[in-house]
């Protein structure tokens, strides 16, 4: 092997390693708050600030949530998720391409941990580098747009073996496409049987009732799990 290739091997390790020490700590600290930490993956565009301005609203009414926003540059999402009265914190990671547990650590004075239940981490536009990055959150969610095509599971499994769910998103789009959806879920179920699968529309709102129930059990199900 080359030097200059086994050194960025070396770094590339140290890097995950210290990330890895970090994302323990955040996650004591989620357990200690009795809150769930999420962390949401998923391409630009794929629907992940459309999934939470629709699923906001209607988790609210039984459980405090806050919101982290990963992004490159601006704060667009942030102001979108701020204008549903939600505390949301902007992380800009000036180039980066994900987040690490060291940014998500930084911000985590800023919000009130007294009564939060559920924490939504919106990662950095991106279906390959976020998988590595552990950021202290209890699991990942992939939201995928199916427009994408039905080839990008298999494209992409690393993802897809970490996550608990993946919502499926612009289901309203499906007759426009040629996605095939029975080998989409057929490739997601081979990369990770256990995997839960929510097929959505945050246009027209079908399914969205099934992802909520699912997410509100899932505080529940921490929270009984860290008493
Ligand atoms: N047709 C359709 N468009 C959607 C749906 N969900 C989101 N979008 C649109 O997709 C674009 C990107 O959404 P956004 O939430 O910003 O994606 P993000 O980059 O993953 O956060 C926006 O124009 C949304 O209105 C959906 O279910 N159906
Ligand atoms: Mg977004």
């Amino acid at each position: 092997m080359l030097e200059s290739n086994r050194r960025e091997i070396e770094v590339m390790a140290n890097l995950l390693s210290s990330n890895d020490t970090q994302a323990e700590i955040n996650r004591a600290f989620f357990r200690k708050s009795q809150c769930l930490a999420i962390n949401i993956i998923g391409s630009p565009g794929a629907g992940k600030t459309t999934l939470l301005e629709k699923t906001l609203p209607l988790l609210t009414k039984s459980l405090q949530v806050g919101v982290i926003e990963g992004d490159i540059f601006t704060s667009k999402d942030a102001d979108r998720i701020a204008t549903h009265d939600i505390p949301v914190i902007q992380i800009n990671t000036g180039g980066g391409c994900h987040l690490d547990s060291k940014m998500v650590s930084k911000v985590l004075p800023e919000f009130d941990w007294n009564a939060m239940d559920l924490m939504i981490i919106e990662n950095v536009g991106n279906l390959v580098c976020p998988a590595d990055f552990d950021l202290g959150e209890a699991f990942k969610v992939i939201v995928l747009s199916i427009v994408e095509g039905d080839d990008k599971p298999s494209k992409y499994p690393v993802i897809f073996r970490n996550a608990k769910a993946v919502v499926l998103n612009k289901m309203d789009l499906e007759a426009l496409t040629d996605v095939n959806m029975e080998i989409m879920k057929q490739d997601i179920l081979a990369i990770n049987p256990h995997i839960r699968i929510f097929e959505v529309s945050c246009r027209n709102g079908n399914g969205l009732s099934q992802w909520i129930s699912w997410l509100n059990q899932e505080v529940l199900n921490f929270k009984d799990q860290n008493l």
